[in-house]
């Protein structure tokens, strides 16, 4: 096989992208030359902690938006990579909700295994992609020797994520608030806003997790805002849910209702933007942040131009393990076992997708959507086959217990869907475990 593919991104994404192909060449199957391009100086996209905000050391963007003592919003049980689990690469089996560093070392140690470094040009981002006769012109720039040049694939898979590019709303008043104003994207260390007093905008999962952070860290008083409707969640004493921002007077915050809270700092946790400058208008995914993603065949295809792919771009209940279903299934598009259908079939699909999203009407259908996705595209490829049913079983009793109380969810365990064994009881309960260090988690 003499084909080319491009690999844009060396998050968990990407990584699952290389992984699938080591696989059919670990079986003896011929495969493309790969080149995986990675902006960063190291794998592991989000999950690679960076203590810089805005720009880097060569002016790029900043992708990283994990901040310091972050741990799993969602049980581990959920995201366990069907052909590498936690007991495999740990040795044993350890607690549910692990910290950044933690689930950094598990990402790394399947791809070490693997041994797929070499594919992989890291501080190279890119910066173009063109469509030509043959397939598609890459232009990237090496940047240490800030050196651009152009290389020609067969195919390209975009696995550069689309929770890095900040949704900034603007409130009046900003100008001239005394505070700190920052997006969710450039927050990185809870104690900086000890004994203050934060208001937050947005309801999601940053707003839910940077509030808990801050609560954690010693805030004084953490104030939430919404536009559609409140998290209601049973929130500690010095927590209050309030309508949407009006305007900022001074250091006094206005809200719909005509309430008021005096503030010193507020952190936009208002979202991410699918943002892929390196793409021509004919190319670039243009879509919210929904379960089926626009104009994605198969939830991966590109619909106009189907030799160009998208990993990752839907919202995520399923993480890692859908990253790898995605990849084992474009991985055999390429390959050229499975074939992808003309354009009406691949619009009919999507249609089918959205409809079948909308037509849902909790979080438990979409988490059941989503499970659905993860098994129809295994059943097409060679990915280990593993039990679905269970880690949307696990997503629920998340669920339920985060409904009993929020700040102690992380408290439980469940059992693996990959190994069958349930996971410890952690050492300490989450509000009190202030060293997340990979070394201290281990210690069950
Ligand atoms: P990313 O991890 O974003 O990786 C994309 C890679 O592409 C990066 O390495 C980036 O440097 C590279 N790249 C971007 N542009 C270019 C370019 N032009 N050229 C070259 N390289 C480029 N998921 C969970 O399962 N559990 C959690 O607890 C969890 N917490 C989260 C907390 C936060 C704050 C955020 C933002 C996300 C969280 N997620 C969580 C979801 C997260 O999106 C996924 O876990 C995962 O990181 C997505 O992987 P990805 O490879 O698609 O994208
Ligand atoms: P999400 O899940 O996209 O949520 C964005 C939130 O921001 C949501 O509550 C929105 O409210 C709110 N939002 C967006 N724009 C505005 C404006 N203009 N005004 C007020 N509120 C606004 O992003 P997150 O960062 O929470 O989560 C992304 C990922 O990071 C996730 O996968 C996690 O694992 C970590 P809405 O409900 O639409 O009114």
């Amino acid at each position: 096989m003499n084909k080319r593919v491009a690999i844009i991104g060396a998050g968990p994404s990407g990584l699952a992208q290389l992984r699938a192909f080591q696989s059919a060449a670990e079986k003896g199957a011929e495969v493309p030359e790969i080149v995986c391009f990675e902006k960063q100086s190291n794998w592991g996209g989000l999950w690679n902690y960076t203590w810089r905000t805005g720009l880097d050391q060569y002016g790029e963007p900043v992708h990283g938006s994990m901040y310091r003592y972050l741990w799993s919003n969602g049980p581990k049980e959920g995201l366990e990579f069907a052909d590498y689990s936690f007991e495999e690469h740990f040795g044993k089996q350890i607690a549910s909700y692990p910290p950044r560093a933690v689930l950094f070392d598990y990402i790394e140690g399947r791809v070490k295994k693997a041994g797929v470094r070499d594919m992989i040009r890291f501080e190279t981002a890119v910066r173009w992609v063109q469509k030509s006769d043959a397939g598609f012109d890459v232009t990237v720039c090496d940047l240490p020797n800030d050196r651009t040049y152009t290389e020609s694939f067969d195919h390209v898979i975009v696995a550069s994520g689309h929770f890095s590019t900040p949704n900034v709303p603007q409130f009046d008043g900003f100008e001239s608030f005394k505070g700190r104003v920052l997006h969710a994207h450039d927050f990185r260390d809870a104690m900086e806003f000890s004994g203050k007093d934060v208001l937050i905008v947005g309801t999601s999962y940053s707003a839910e997790d940077i509030g808990s952070q801050l609560w954690k860290y010693g805030t004084k008083t953490i104030t939430v805002s919404h536009r559609t409707a409140e998290m209601g969640y049973d929130w500690p004493d010095n927590w209050q849910e309030v309508p949407l921002l009006t305007k900022v007077d001074g250091n006094t915050a206005h809200f719909k209702d005509g309430t008021t809270k005096d503030i010193d700092a507020v952190i936009l946790c208002t979202g991410y933007k699918h943002h892929f400058p390196y793409m021509p208008d004919d190319l670039r995914l243009q879509t919210a942040n929904r379960l089926a993603s626009a104009d994605l065949y198969k939830g991966v295809a590109y619909v106009p131009q189907p030799d160009l792919f998208y990993l990752g771009m839907q919202d995520q209940w399923f993480t890692f393990n859908m990253f790898d279903a995605q990849a084992w299934y474009v991985r055999d598009v390429i390959m050229g076992h499975i074939a992808i259908p003309d354009l009406v079939a691949r619009q009919a699909d999507v249609a089918d997708r959205v409809a079948r999203e909308d037509a849902g009407e909790d979080d438990y259908d979409a988490i059941w959507y989503q499970g659905d996705y993860i098994k129809e595209l295994i059943a097409d490829t060679d990915y280990p086959s593993f039990d679905v049913e269970g880690a949307c079983q696990a997503f629920k009793e998340w669920k339920g217990h985060k409904k009993k109380d929020i700040m102690t969810f992380r408290n439980n365990a469940y059992k693996s869907v990959i190994t069958g064994t349930m996971a410890p009881i952690h050492h300490t309960p989450w509000k009190d475990a202030l060293d997340d260090s990979l070394e201290v988690y281990l210690q069950n």
